[in-house]
């Protein structure tokens, strides 16, 4: 239904009939930010933030974080109607944040026996996915994001996956396929996305926490959670990022060099 020409060519179409500066520079602008995303894409910055993926913004066992989902692209070109997250099997539940473009709703499942919490309640059944439904289905070539409260479990060095099915107008991909120890997620096909969990901080009071994880060990954590992979692909991460930059400073380069030789703009 919806292709890549009407997502565009209304938009900029105005602009560049009218001939005014505005248009001009609106077009240059364009054609920058499509050289830059060519550059982060080819140098694979790019397929992290494109691919649905994660990024907390804390990773110590047994804190509490909120994890941002990050929707790149629709499914080969067409709308994303739906995201259904499922928590890991660590996690007994989630709480969305309220998002106006999708109605949220919740799948739980009984579990096989009653599982006792940090806080010392027990709970028999366990939120297993949470569900995104987009209101208006979100256009393939724009990104949104949906962020989910959670309480990180007390495993540290271990790496939390949210295998996430995508749903199209057209089409889906099921972001769910788990990288072997050692992988590069970036390496292999619809990766789910992940949470390294770091050593728990400010511990004084669990012992037996600050044991398990050495201060190096939860700062090499900390790094590799940043990028949402496991410690053997932070260096690639860095490399894609400088790789990025590199590709905006040319972008903007090519365009003070197109803007100076055109004498008779
Ligand atoms: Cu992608």
């Amino acid at each position: 239904m919806t292709s890549d020409v009407p997502s565009s060519a209304p938009s900029t179409a105005p602009f560049a009939s009218s001939g005014t500066k505005t248009g001009r520079t609106r077009t240059r602008r364009t054609t920058l930010i499509a050289a830059a995303t060519a550059a982060l894409m080819t140098f694979g910055l790019g397929a992290a933030s494109a691919h649905v993926s994660v990024t907390p913004d804390k990773t110590a066992a047994n804190s509490y974080s909120l994890l941002t989902f990050s929707v790149g692209h629709g499914c080969d070109g067409s709308a994303t109607t739906s995201l259904a997250i499922s928590l890991p099997n660590e996690l007994v539940d989630a709480t969305p944040t309220v998002n106006p473009n999708w109605t949220i709703s919740k799948v739980t499942e009984k579990l096989a026996e009653p599982r006792t919490l940090a806080n010392g309640s027990s709970v028999t059944e366990r939120t297993s996915q949470i569900v995104y439904t987009a209101k208006t289905p979100l256009d393939p070539h724009q990104r949104d994001a949906v962020v989910l409260s959670v309480q990180l479990p007390d495993a540290a060095g271990k790496t939390l996956y949210f295998p996430t099915l995508q749903t199209c107008e057209v089409g889906q991909t099921n972001w769910a396929a788990i990288p072997a120890d050692g992988q590069d997620p970036e390496s292999i096909k619809d990766p789910a996305p992940g949470v390294a969990v770091s050593g728990a901080v400010g511990a004084s009071g669990d012992p037996g926490a600050s044991q398990e994880a050495a201060p190096a060990q939860a700062v090499a954590d900390q790094a590799s959670a940043n990028v949402a992979a496991p410690a053997g692909s932070t260096a690639p991460g860095w490399i894609g990022l400088v790789a990025g930059l590199l590709g905006l400073v040319l972008g903007g380069v090519a365009l003070a060099r197109t803007r100076g030789g055109r004498p008779k703009a």
